[in-house]
């Protein structure tokens, strides 16, 4: 099925889900404020959501249009889902992303096209099971990557290239993933490459995390630079915002998005979210309690609204440098982050979808000042 083809038996979809479903407008979502994140922030960047297919309709549904205007497929766009074997691709739950975001008139960010995570084993492999070698694995990226960026040219604006190339540990460059291992540091540029080749109007990012980390900052800088001077198509770098309530801090953030803006590219908040457990950057780092029922509590509340407010000032200082801030999921309703023995809440609205203090704290900057 072509994309035109799937993205109608999508819109098809969505349209029959809103037709029948006057719930959408009578339930516990309804609009909370003829205002939204977007609509506070208009004259700031565009301000996204990372979503699965099933948050498309239903309560989800209405609270992401009502308050974003850019949407990230969480998981569907990446290599792993959506090519799933050599000669195979799945492009349901991409499609039906693409969809909702054209019928809501909302931007589109593609994620992303190479990663250590999710990447199928058969890219690495021949059929007997040995590891391939580089001239067939950078073939084999730059199908992908040439097929999947030229179906959705007409809905994604900008793609997350190249994802976590760098390694965290302070002694080691590159991380050592099977894409490393196989082809060096080349399958970075190559990468680049084939995506604008692809789409030449793309905004490319390389997208990571930890990027506040002094050393970590300073490792993707050197690469990023590179890059450009190799004349390599790169024109942003993804801050993915993986935060907690006590990291990092606004001198941290502010040289982060100066110093990656210094090499003439935009910076965008890509992946937010504000974990209440104090802790390292980007909660891979964090041991997780065998705690499921744990409560959002006073003070973890107003550590997170403190956090959240300097995290927003900042942005709006830097509105001529930040082209976008996506949150990473919708409500603490669900967040990537409960995966790990305990609940977590990250995110600006409530478990009920309703928005939270640190809501208002984020949108209520005028009056603030
Ligand atoms: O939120 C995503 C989760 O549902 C997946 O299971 C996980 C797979 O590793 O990826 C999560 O999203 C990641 C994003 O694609 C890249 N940056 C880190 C995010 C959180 O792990």
């Amino acid at each position: 099925m072509n994309i035109r083809k799937g993205i109608l038996v999508a819109l098809a979809v969505s349209l029959f889900f809103a037709s029948c479903s006057s719930s959408i407008k009578t339930t516990g979502a309804k609009p909370i404020s003829a205002k939204g994140l977007k609509d506070y922030y208009k004259d700031f960047f565009p301000i996204g959501v990372a979503v699965a297919p099933r948050m498309l309709h239903g309560e989800d549904s209405v609270l992401i249009v009502n308050q974003f205007n850019s949407l990230t497929a969480e998981n569907a766009m990446k290599m792993g889902p959506i090519h799933p074997r050599e000669n195979e691709y799945y492009w349901k739950d991409a499609d039906s992303i693409a969809a909702f975001a054209k019928k809501h008139r909302m931007r589109l960010r593609g994620h992303n096209l190479c990663w250590h995570a999710q990447a199928p084993s058969w890219m690495f492999q021949t059929a007997t099971g040995d590891t391939v070698t580089k001239e067939v694995v950078l073939q084999r990226l730059k199908d992908h990557i040439t097929t999947v960026v030229n179906r959705y040219k007409d809905y994604v604006y900008g793609w997350d290239v190249v994802n976590e190339a760098i390694d965290d540990r302070d002694s080691i460059f590159y991380r050592p993933s099977a894409w490393y291992k196989i082809c060096g540091e080349e399958f970075i540029a190559k990468a680049f490459e084939y995506a604008h080749a692809a789409d030449p109007k793309a905004v490319l990012f390389y997208n990571d995390y930890n990027t506040e980390n002094p050393k970590k900052r300073e490792k993707i800088y050197e690469m990023v630079k590179k890059l450009k001077e190799a004349g390599v198509p790169i024109h942003g770098v993804g801050l993915q915002g993986h935060w907690s309530v006590n990291n990092p801090s606004g001198e941290e953030l502010r040289k982060s998005i100066q110093l990656f803006s210094s090499l003439g590219l935009q910076v965008q908040v890509t992946e937010l979210d504000v974990s209440v457990y104090a802790g390292r950057q980007g909660g891979q780092l964090v041991q997780g309690r065998s705690d499921t029922t744990s409560n959002f509590t006073p003070e973890m509340e107003q550590q997170q609204r403190d956090q959240y407010k300097m995290f927003f000032d900042v942005f709006r200082q830097y509105k001529n440098k930040l082209t976008g801030v996506t949150f990473w999921n919708v409500s603490d309703r669900y967040s990537w982050l409960d995966g790990r023995g305990r609940k977590n809440y990250p995110l600006l609205f409530d478990t009920k979808r309703q928005p939270k203090k640190a809501y208002w704290d984020v949108v209520n900057f005028k009056a603030a000042k």
